[in-house]
């Protein structure tokens, strides 16, 4: 699919807040794409999910949930927060509706708010910039950015355990995907460190 024809499309999906937070995203997941040298196709592909990652946001928490229920989606989901549900969905919804089916694409989408283990360098990708894109302001959030210009795997282990964290301090549920990214990432960091 051509890049203006999915803005229009998730534009008229999206507030003009969350519009503009997806175009962020698109761009600061390109740029991070060009630093860790990711062909030009691969670029062109982490566009084309980032504008699509947040489509399903706005979707009614009963449309959300029907879609989970009569896909192959799993349907633990449903036992967490709605919150969690609009990337699966969404992983869903570009291929239903517009033929995308590009397993990194999907992937990243649907894994993009929880992550997951064994994240390939495409979902990092999205994740990290889903986090740092310029108009967000977490706690903590300039040393995850600095380290996005150094090292992709700590950067998502920060962002990992960051929202983790946060999730703790409200007393929050954590989906058993952001425990496996956590547990994975940090593993994986060692790796990198050793
Ligand atoms: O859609 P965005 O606002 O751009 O960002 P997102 O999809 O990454 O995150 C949406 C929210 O989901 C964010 O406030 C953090 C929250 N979240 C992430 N992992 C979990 C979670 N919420 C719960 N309850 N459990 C999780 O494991
Ligand atoms: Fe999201
Ligand atoms: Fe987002």
């Amino acid at each position: 699919m051509d890049l203006n024809e999915a803005k229009s499309i998730v534009k008229s999906n999206l507030t003009e807040a969350r519009y503009e937070h997806t175009l962020r995203v698109a761009s600061t997941a390109v740029h991070l794409a060009s630093l860790y040298n990711q062909p030009a196709d691969v670029k062109k592909k982490i566009e084309l999910a980032a504008i699509f990652h947040d489509y399903a946001k706005y979707w009614s928490v009963e449309e959300l949930r029907r879609w989970i229920q009569q896909s192959r989606l799993p349907k633990d989901l449903l036992d967490y927060h709605h919150e969690l549900w609009h990337g699966p969905v969404a992983s869903l919804l570009i291929k239903y509706q517009y033929g995308i089916d590009d397993q990194d694409i999907q992937m990243a989408i649907r894994y993009h708010t929880t992550g997951r283990a064994n994240m390939s360098v495409f979902e990092m990708l999205l994740y990290l910039a889903d986090y740092i894109e310029p108009g967000r302001s977490f706690p903590g959030i300039e040393e995850v950015r600095q380290m996005a210009n150094q090292d992709l795997v700590v950067a998502s282990w920060m962002v990992s355990k960051n929202t983790l964290e946060f999730l703790l301090s409200k007393g929050s549920t954590l989906y058993p995907d952001s425990i496996h990214a956590y547990n994975d990432l940090t593993r994986r960091k060692m790796e990198v460190v050793n």
